[in-house]
C-alpha cells in the first residue's frame, strides 16, 4: 500500500495510535478479495495514518496489493467517463455558485475539491443501492442520474427537495448534520429484513462525525450487522472548525471502537475512492456489516456562499491542496497513458458550457410556488390549527396589499 502524508495540517495523534482497525468477527461469506483488502485496514506500524492511493497527484498509477483488484477491469472508456463526470460536476457547481452571486439562488454549498471522493464512490454503487446524502453531494447525485437542475430548487427556495428519492435511490439532501447516518442505518436494517443483497451508503462530513446521531448509527449498524457504508468526506473543515477540533485520532480509527473496519483513502484520487468503496459495498453485500471510509480531501471553497473562509484559514493550505487537484491528476494520467486526446478534452469543454447554459436557463425559469401550498401537506385530512395558521398567513399577505395602496 502506498502511504502518503497528504495532510497539510497533520491531525494531532495520541501516542500508540495504530493505523486501521479490527474487523468484524461475524464474517459470513468473506470473499478472498475482501479478506485481503481487510489487511489494508489493519494495524500499521507507521507513525502516519495509512492512506490508500492508486493515482499520485502527478497522475502516476501506483500499485496497491489490496485494492488494485477492485479496478482491475477498468477500461480507457471508463477512465474518460470518470473524468467527464468530475469535469461536468465541477462546471455545474461553478454555475450554481455564480447563480447565487447573481441573486438567483439563496444559498449554495460548493463541492469544489471533493469531485473525486464523490464520483469515485458514486460510480461504485449499483442501481439498487440506496444513498443518504448531506447537502453537498452534487457529484453523487450526478452519478445517480438526478438531473442537476433538480438540486437547485431547494437552494432557490421554490421547493423542499426537488426530486423523488425513490426515482434514483438517492434520498433528499439533509441539512441536520449527521442525522442521515441513522436514516441509512435503519434503511440498511430493513434491506436485511427484506432479504435483499443491496447496500446503503451514508455520506457525512468530518464535523458530523462528532454528532451523537453518527455514533448511534455506528453502534446500531455494528450490532445489527447492517449493510451500510459510512462515507465520511474529511474536507478538513466544519465551517470554521478544523478537524483537530473533532477528534484526537484520525477519523477512520473511530470505527475500531464500534467493531467494524475503517480505512482512510486519498479523497482526491478517483480510482482509489472507486476501489475502496467497491470493497466496502462488497463487504456489506456479503453480510459482513458496516465499514467506515474516510476520504481525506479538502474543501477548496467556502463552506457555503454565506461563508468567508479568509477569516479563519490562510492561503498556504489551499495552495498545498490545489497541487493535489482531483481533476488535474486524472487528466495527467489520461494524457500520459494516451487514453484521451485533445479532441476529447475540447469536446468536453463544449459539453460543460452547454450544461452551464442549461442549468442557468432552468433556474431562471423555475416558477415561484403557490405561497399557500405549504399548508396542504401537513395532515392528510386537514387540521383546525393548520386552518388557523393558513388564515393568519392570508391576513399577513393581505397586509402588504394595504401598504401598497391596495394594489
Ligand atoms: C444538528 C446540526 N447542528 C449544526 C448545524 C449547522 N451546520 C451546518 S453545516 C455544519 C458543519 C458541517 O461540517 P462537516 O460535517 O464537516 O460537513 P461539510 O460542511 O464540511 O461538508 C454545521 C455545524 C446543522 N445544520 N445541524
Ligand atoms: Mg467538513
Amino acid at each position: 500500500m502506498t502511504v502518503e502524508s497528504t495532510a497539510a495540517r497533520t491531525p494531532r495523534r495520541s501516542a500508540g495510535t495504530k493505523a486501521g482497525t479490527t474487523g468484524t468477527k461475524r464474517t459470513t461469506s468473506t470473499t478472498k478479495k475482501a479478506t485481503s483488502a481487510k489487511k489494508a485496514t489493519g494495524a500499521g506500524k507507521s507513525a502516519e495514518p495509512a492512506l490508500v492511493q492508486l493515482l499520485t497527484p502527478e497522475g502516476k498509477r501506483v500499485k496497491n496489493a489490496e485494492f488494485d483488484q477492485y479496478v482491475a477491469d477498468i477500461t480507457a472508456d471508463d477512465l474518460r467517463g470518470l473524468y467527464r463526470d468530475m469535469v461536468l460536476t465541477r462546471r455545474f457547481d461553478a454555475e450554481a455558485t455564480s447563480l447565487q452571486r447573481q441573486g438567483e439562488l439563496g444559498l449554495w454549498a460548493s463541492l469544489l475539491g471533493q469531485e473525486a471522493a464523490q464520483i469515485g464512490s458514486g460510480r461504485a454503487l449499483r442501481d439498487d443501492d440506496y444513498v443518504f446524502p448531506t447537502y453537498r453531494e452534487h457529484g453523487v447525485a450526478w452519478c445517480r442520474g438526478v438531473d442537476p437542475t433538480n438540486l437547485l430548487g431547494m437552494f432557490r427556495g421554490v421547493n423542499n427537495g426537488g426530486w423523488d428519492p425513490n426515482g434514483n435511490n438517492f434520498h433528499l439532501y439533509t441539512i441536520v448534520i449527521g442525522s442521515q447516518a441513522l436514516h441509512a442505518t435503519g434503511y440498511a436494517m430493513g434491506v436485511t429484513k427484506d432479504g435483499a443483497d443491496s447496500a446503503v451508503i451514508a455520506y457525512f462530513g468530518d464535523g458530523a462525525s462528532s454528532q451523537g446521531d453518527v455514533a448511534e448509527a455506528f453502534t446500531f449498524s455494528a450490532v445489527y450487522n447492517a449493510p451500510v457504508v459510512f462515507f465520511c468526506q474529511n474536507n478538513q473543515w466544519a465551517i470554521s472548525e478544523p478537524t483537530e477540533k473533532q477528534s484526537r485520532v484520525p477519523l477512520y480509527q473511530r470505527a475500531q471502537g464500534f467493531g467494524f473496519p475503517g480505512v482512510r483513502v486519498d479523497g482526491n484520487d478517483v480510482l482509489a475512492n472507486l476501489a475502496v468503496t467497491k470493497w466496502a459495498l462488497e463487504r456489506a453485500r456479503a453480510g459482513e456489516g458496516p465499514t467506515l471510509v474516510e476520504a481525506f480531501t479538502y474543501r477548496m471553497g467556502a463552506h457555503t456562499t454565506s461563508d468567508d473562509p479568509t477569516r479563519y484559514r490562510g492561503d498556504e493550505e489551499r495552495l498545498a491542496w490545489e497541487a493535489k487537484d482531483p481533476i488535474l491528476r486524472l487528466r495527467r494520467y489520461l494524457e500520459a497513458s494516451n487514453h484521451a486526446d485533445e479532441g476529447f478534452f475540447a469536446e468536453l469543454e463544449t459539453e460543460s458550457e452547454a450544461l452551464g447554459k442549461r442549468v442557468r436557463e432552468a433556474v431562471r425559469a423555475m416558477p415561484d410556488p403557490d405561497h399557500f401550498a405549504i399548508f396542504e401537506n401537513v395532515y392528510a385530512d386537514g387540521h383546525a390549527l393548520v386552518d388557523e395558521e393558513r388564515a393568519q398567513f392570508a391576513a399577513y399577505q393581505a397586509s402588504f396589499a394595504d401598504a401598497d395602496g391596495g394594489k
